[in-house]
């Protein structure tokens, strides 16, 4: 019993080392998940991997290529099953064969139907001991949008909104400068260097013209995804005119100008997504398209009454609430206008939810389903 226990903390050890290897790639690996790879022997670490990028080698190769020969007999913790087929790298299971190893620990079963258990399979039909589902929660939330885009083809939604401690996100006036505090605007960019999309309504731009790039050090700028059904949004708009490295997307209908969609086309680093539809952009239509692109994770940051459509549509995944001691009364808007509930038995009922003041705003997170 105790040296079932001792084994078992030891696997959590390793595991949490490998899970910590594969964060170091967070917001790098789509439309891959992170993944990472410890190699242990006589307890000492001697190889260590994480998937750095879409089409280069996977974490049990890098693991592998530093433990060299060292590799036979040992045990490896991966943080996801090694992968069984040929994608645009041969399968890591048999890699692990080949090197010998005689153990391998698993934190969760790949979701990817083509791989879905064929890995573990493989590694024991060649003779390997597999334990598979140590620290898996923990594995599962850190790919949260690979699990859910790889099984739905819908990307993972974070909805992130801020508002008064009497629910405005803004005065009746219309001003929002700033709800929250200096640090969860400094967080948010650590979220946009994270997520694959940002994603607002034209309201948001018409209103508050930002530019919706990352302002943190050595972080990387998300697609900017705009939805403008009638492509109101000003010609000189920060989105289209402010040096991203990543393209800005107008989602837009029939009911955008010809001439203006044109001008549009013809600026650098802007797409246009004109849809078949006479007024509202088909919202799920959309996020499949950024699904196909790979893009899979998406961080929404209003307004409110796109974020109630797509609650609406049930594609939110997550909210993340940043809620400042402030009160301005009156007519101001809501964060969920879009969303209009009649009776409070039908109110939508968060789960998970954790809350902190790390940012001097009380900082609330919850998911949508249970899981
Ligand atoms: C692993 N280790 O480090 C990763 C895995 O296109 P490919 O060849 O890179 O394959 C991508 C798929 O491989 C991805 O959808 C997921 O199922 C798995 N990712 N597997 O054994 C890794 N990144
Ligand atoms: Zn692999």
């Amino acid at each position: 019993m105790q040296r079932e226990t001792f084994q078992k903390s030891t696997d959590e050890t390793f595991m949490s080392e490998a899970i910590k290897l594969a964060g170091q790639a967070l917001g790098r690996t789509s439309p891959n998940p992170m993944v990472g790879c410890i190699l242990v022997k006589n307890n000492q670490i001697i190889g260590r991997g994480y998937h750095q990028k879409a089409g280069t080698p996977h974490a049990e190769v890098h693991a592998l290529s530093e433990a060299q020969d060292q590799a036979k007999d040992a045990t490896a913790y991966v943080t996801l099953e090694p992968c069984s087929h040929f994608g645009r790298t041969p399968p890591c299971s048999d890699a692990l064969i080949k090197a010998g190893v005689k153990r391998v620990v698993v934190a969760m079963q790949d979701p990817n139907p083509l791989v879905a258990g064929r890995g573990i399979q493989r590694l024991r039909k060649a003779g390997i001991q597999v334990d598979v589902g140590v620290l898996q929660h923990e594995a599962a939330s850190l790919n949260e949008a690979f699990c859910k885009a790889i099984t739905t083809t819908m990307p993972f939604i974070l909805y992130k909104t801020a508002l008064t401690l009497d629910g405005k996100i803004a005065t009746e006036t219309g001003d929002s400068r700033w709800v929250s505090s200096v640090l969860s605007r400094q967080y948010v960019h650590q979220l946009r260097n994270q997520y694959d999309v940002i994603l607002v309504g034209s309201e948001t731009i018409l209103h508050d013209n930002p530019a919706l790039t990352c302002r943190l050090p050595g972080g990387r700028d998300p697609i900017r995804l705009v939805v403008d059904g009638r492509c109101r949004l000003a010609e000189n708009s920060q989105v289209l005119t402010s040096s991203a490295e990543s393209p800005c997307i107008i989602a837009t209908t029939k009911a955008a100008p010809v001439d203006k969609l044109s001008r549009l086309q013809k600026l650098k680093n802007v797409e246009i997504w004109q849809y078949d539809t006479s007024r509202y952009v088909p919202l799920k239509q959309m996020l499949k398209d950024l699904v196909c692109r790979g893009w899979i994770s998406v961080l929404l940051e209003g307004g409110g009454r796109l974020a109630g459509a797509l609650i609406e549509n049930e594609c939110v995944d997550k909210l993340e609430c940043f809620i400042a001691p402030k009160l301005v009364g009156g007519n101001g808007p809501s964060p969920l206008s879009g969303l209009n509930i009649q009776l409070m038995k039908d109110a939508i009922e968060l789960y998970d939810l954790q809350a902190d003041m790390n940012f001097r705003d009380i900082h609330v997170t919850g998911y949508f389903r249970p899981h």
